[in-house]
């Protein structure tokens, strides 16, 4: 697939674990990247980057960063378990003012990092994909759903195309027995946006966002369009992360999709 180039692409969450990494990545997909997050970032290093600091929860400062762009990867906002009143700011109303401001300022395509989390407390012996109901495991993965019924609203209502990626895991290399199913590889990662952004005709398309990895929970049968071919494997790693002590066969990491989430909080 040999990518047109968007003029102004926004990737928010640009300081984050995985902005650091698209930073790079998404630079040959757009003349200019426009990076943004409310933490600071490093300078930016020529004409094609655009530094953008903004709180996702501030509609006003959303709609101006919006302002120009002609799709987004939208990266941003709490990334783990954290008190309801937490998430609510960056997950659930910057999700809204987010693709508001796409409706508005006519942006016709969506990358959403949406998560494992959504379908967490299915246990590791399912095999799912993307029909199944949602099953969130906290509030952070309740952002998620929302975050994808928001997307799925705007296809239906405004004709904004968004992909869906449900990230399983997306660090260098898987860290725990769970990851060796849940692992997304950087390259993958890539891949998965590459699709999402240039395939036509989207819609709202739900991914499952791992690498090939031999036990794969999720099948990509709905996503098929995408032609997403991960090309690696969290197998490399297995004689590295089954040297650790292994946890027990009850632990929440060994049960369930969205391991120790499960059982995080509450938290008053
Ligand atoms: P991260 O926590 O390293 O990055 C998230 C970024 O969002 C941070 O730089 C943070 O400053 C920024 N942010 C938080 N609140 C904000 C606000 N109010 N306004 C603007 N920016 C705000 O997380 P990571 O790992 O880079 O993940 C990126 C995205 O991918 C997140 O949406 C996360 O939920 C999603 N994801 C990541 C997975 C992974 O394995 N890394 C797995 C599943 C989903
Ligand atoms: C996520 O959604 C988190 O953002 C990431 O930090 C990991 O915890 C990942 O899921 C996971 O389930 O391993």
């Amino acid at each position: 697939m040999t990518p047109t180039p968007f003029k102004r692409l926004l990737l928010t969450g640009a300081a984050g674990g995985l902005g650091q990494v698209l930073r790079e990545r998404l630079k040959g997909y757009a003349e200019v990247l426009r990076l943004s997050d409310i933490a600071a970032m490093a300078p930016a290093t020529g004409a094609h980057e655009e530094i953008v600091e903004c709180d996702l929860a501030d509609k006003a400062a959303v709609h101006q960063l919006v302002e120009g762009v002609d799709a987004i990867c939208h990266f941003g906002g709490v990334s783990v378990e954290r008190p309801f009143e937490e998430i609510l700011g960056p997950n659930i109303c910057g999700v809204f003012h987010l693709y508001e401001a796409a409706r508005k300022h006519g942006v016709k395509r969506i990358i959403f990092a949406s998560s494992n989390h959504t379908i967490g407390f299915y246990q590791q012996d399912e095999r799912i994909d993307a029909h199944a109901l949602r099953r969130p495991d906290g509030y952070y993965g309740l952002s998620k759903c929302y975050g994808e019924d928001v997307a799925s609203f705007y296809f239906d209502r405004y004709g904004i195309e968004t992909v869906s990626i449900r990230i399983g895991s997306s660090f260098p290399e898987p860290q725990n027995r769970r990851m060796l199913s849940t692992w997304l590889s950087y390259d993958d990662l890539t891949q998965l946006i590459e699709r999402g952004l240039f395939t036509p005709d989207v819609g709202h398309t739900v991914v499952y966002g791992a690498s090939a990895n031999r036990d794969v929970w999720w099948d990509n049968r709905d996503a098929a369009h995408l032609n997403y071919q991960p090309k690696d494997s969290s197998e490399v790693f297995r004689a590295k992360v089954e040297a650790q002590p292994a946890p027990a066969a009850d632990d929440p990491s060994m049960v369930y999709h969205g391991g120790a989430f499960v059982a995080a909080g509450p938290f008053d």
